[in-house]
């Protein structure tokens, strides 16, 4: 006798991942099926159904169709998919060390436009940043009304704020290296191995694999860090509808083809000028448009 399970994937290794089954509050660990053609690769945030055999072990044998998936470049330029069935993306961004770098969270907002999924924004280690950097930051971010959070787990700043922000959603941490993605996770009650010794001989820990933790109906995943996330080549005025700030600014530009990037009488770069688009976010538009990663 065998019963089939449904479980939520947590992470995945070679031939096997770690799944949640239902009602469990343990993972096990479940063999993949093999499969005469090869793409039977679940990635964590997928629904799968889990064999559970009479000696204990457990096989995956079916994916569910997924929903949102998120795809990240690895060093050799393949796309790897990290997470499935995301409902809330949620950036993190550090303040310092490493320094903020817009261009990615501005490339994962304007995904979230474009898959009109809901994101957040979280910027990290405000104990190291002054305070004036870290207002100037929040505040343009939540003046474009996306709920941002200045979070500091070892202080416990902020950590319950963003628990209530992810409550009942599925939702995927995700950033550059070494931003403080698995510190969230673990704040929030995930459990992550501390991962390998970074590549890069800072003696710290990166994330290598994705990993799942279910949390208030929901669940949170922490990935290993982005560098860039590419939307791909896009045209200008599904960009500009990316930007939400450019929009209305956007309807006076003399040319309804408008790139806005050196055109005359362009409403986008008159509210540069006045400073009602902030430099960052066009700086960001404009290396989208002309280096599509
Ligand atoms: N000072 C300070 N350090 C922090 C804070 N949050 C995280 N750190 C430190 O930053 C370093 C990197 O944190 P991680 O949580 O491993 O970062 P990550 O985003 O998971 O990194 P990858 O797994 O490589 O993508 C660790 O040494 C953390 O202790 C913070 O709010 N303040
Ligand atoms: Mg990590
Ligand atoms: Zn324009």
């Amino acid at each position: 006798m065998t019963a089939t399970h449904r479980a939520l994937v947590v992470s995945t290794g070679k031939n096997s991942a770690w799944v949640s089954v239902e009602g469990e509050s343990r993972s096990r660990l479940a063999q993949l099926r093999r499969m005469r053609r090869a793409r039977f690769m679940p990635v964590p945030g997928d629904v799968v159904e889990v064999r559970i055999l009479e000696d204990g072990g457990a096989v995956v044998d079916h994916i569910e169709p997924r929903g949102l998936t998120l795809e990240r470049r690895s060093a050799g330029g393949r796309a790897k998919t990290m997470a499935a069935n995301v409902d809330l993306l949620v950036t993190v961004t550090a303040l310092a060390n490493p320094a903020p770098r817009l261009v990615t969270l501005d490339q994962l907002l304007a995904f979230a436009e474009v898959e009109s999924i809901a994101v957040a924004v979280v910027f990290t280690k405000p104990d190291l940043s002054d305070r004036a950097a870290e207002e100037a930051l929040v505040e343009l971010y939540a003046g474009l009304e996306y709920p941002t959070l200045s979070v500091n787990p070892k202080m416990g700043q902020n950590v319950n704020r963003l628990r209530e922000l992810i409550r009942g959603r599925r939702a995927l941490l995700v950033g550059n290296s070494g931003v403080g993605k698995s510190t969230i996770f673990r704040a929030l009650g995930g459990d992550t191995p501390v991962g390998d010794v970074s590549r890069r001989g800072l003696g710290r820990q990166t994330t290598t694999a994705g990993r799942l933790y279910r949390i208030d109906g929901g669940f949170l995943i922490d990935s290993p860090g982005i560098n860039e996330f590419g939307l791909g080549a896009i045209d200008a005025g599904s960009l500009t509808q990316a930007f939400r700030e450019m929009r209305e600014p956007a309807l006076a530009c003399r040319f309804t083809d408008c790139t806005h990037l050196q055109e005359p009488g362009c409403g986008v770069q008159a509210s540069v000028e006045r400073e009602l688009i902030a430099r960052s976010r066009y700086a960001s538009y404009r290396k989208m448009l002309l280096e599509p990663a």
